[in-house]
């Protein structure tokens, strides 16, 4: 049988990105030592320190570059230097673009030992996907600003839906409650948001009405952010929009105990490009060079990257490890209530492993 080989393409980005991918690299790296694959690792220095040496986040050819790998792992993308609209537009959102990963696919998961902010919850209360429409919507160009400087100034951006991309995106999220417990809830705000968010509710008809045997539910967005707070246990695949599913990502895994956990698979299901793998979380200036953010939410998005490859008992193997450090109160990261710094927190994961 020939040795399987997985061409990784690595963008540590900025801040603590440069931490959590060191220290996620040795724990896939370990994971493939013992399930008999190996990865081939080329690192990238696309970030905010090459814009502010060169003008560009990437290089013209970036994009063809990271196509020829089977995935890309990414760690953080801003810096306090760079505007951030500049940093995201300049990286993270051209290779979701433009590798087509239309599919943001974001665990949240109570973990055995790590200390919920709600209430009297337990890790079976807490275990949902929020999946992000990730190449269209809010997160668009269109617009600009009038009278700038001026007592008139105005600024409009104009969020685009299309059928095509609302549609596929529903695919994603119902084929993916097919495989958990049958329950997808939709993120709308067609109250208030009277063209796009409308269109987004008929898609979510149509699809319901594809996909007979799959239970649903929708609320605007101001009571679903509620809901997730109160009434976590109620959800299983979440579909949102670009926006709302970023917001929603972030306040999930802040439910869930820490969004130094939370991971983030960039799809394309279709694997017609490589996915992209990174925390959900950014680059954290205040704790930037310390040495003591959480390597969790990297070494998640390793273990779905290696999941992506087909390495699914690594996968596996992995999770389990890193469950294991976050149940003890000793291997745990400062976020978490621990004192473990990242090399302490990923020689416990090594160990578990
Ligand atoms: N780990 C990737 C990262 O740096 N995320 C920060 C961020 O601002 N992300 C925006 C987005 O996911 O659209």
């Amino acid at each position: 049988m020939n040795h399987r080989r997985h061409r990784i393409a690595t963008i540590p980005g900025d801040g603590i990105g440069h931490e959590v991918i060191e220290a996620g690299q040795e724990v896939l790296e370990a994971a493939a030592r013992k399930f008999g694959f190996s990865l081939n690792w080329t690192e990238f220095d696309w970030s905010c320190d090459r814009f502010q040496n060169t003008g560009q986040m990437m290089p013209e050819d970036g994009i063809d570059l990271v196509r020829e790998y089977d995935a890309i792992y990414l760690g953080a993308v801003g810096w306090p230097t760079v505007p951030d609209h500049v940093s995201l537009w300049g990286l993270l959102i051209p290779l979701r673009r433009e590798l087509d990963l239309y599919a943001n696919v974001r665990p949240v998961k109570l973990f055995e030992g790590v200390k919920c902010p709600l209430a009297d919850r337990k890790p079976e209360d807490i275990d949902f996907v929020v999946v992000r429409e990730n190449v269209e919507g809010e997160y668009s160009k269109i617009g600009g600003r009038l009278y700038e400087g001026t007592p008139q100034e105005a600024a409009n951006q104009v969020a685009m839906f299309t059928r095509h991309g609302t549609d596929r995106i529903m695919e994603v999220a119902f084929d993916l409650a097919k495989r958990r417990r049958k329950h997808v809830t939709s993120a709308t705000k067609s109250n208030g948001i009277v063209h796009t968010m409308p269109f987004w509710d008929e898609r979510f008809k149509a699809a319901t009405a594809r996909h007979a045997g799959v239970e649903t539910a929708a609320y605007h967005i101001d009571i679903l952010a509620a809901h997730f707070v109160l009434h976590p246990d109620w959800f299983d695949v979440v579909v949102a929009s670009n926006l709302f599913g970023d917001i929603l990502s972030d306040l999930g895994p802040a439910v869930a105990g820490s969004i130094g956990i939370a991971p983030s698979a960039n799809l394309n299901p279709a694997r017609k490009t490589p996915s992209m793998f990174e925390p959900v979380h950014g680059s954290a200036p205040d704790i930037a060079g310390k040495g003591i953010a959480n390597p969790a939410a990297a070494i998640w998005a390793g273990a779905m990257m290696l999941e992506h490859l087909g390495e699914t008992q690594a996968a596996e193997a992995v999770i389990n490890a890193m469950a294991t450090t976050l149940a003890q109160n000793e291997t745990r990261t400062a976020d978490l209530g621990g004192t473990e710094d990242t090399r302490q927190s990923v020689a416990a994961v090594l160990a578990a492993l």
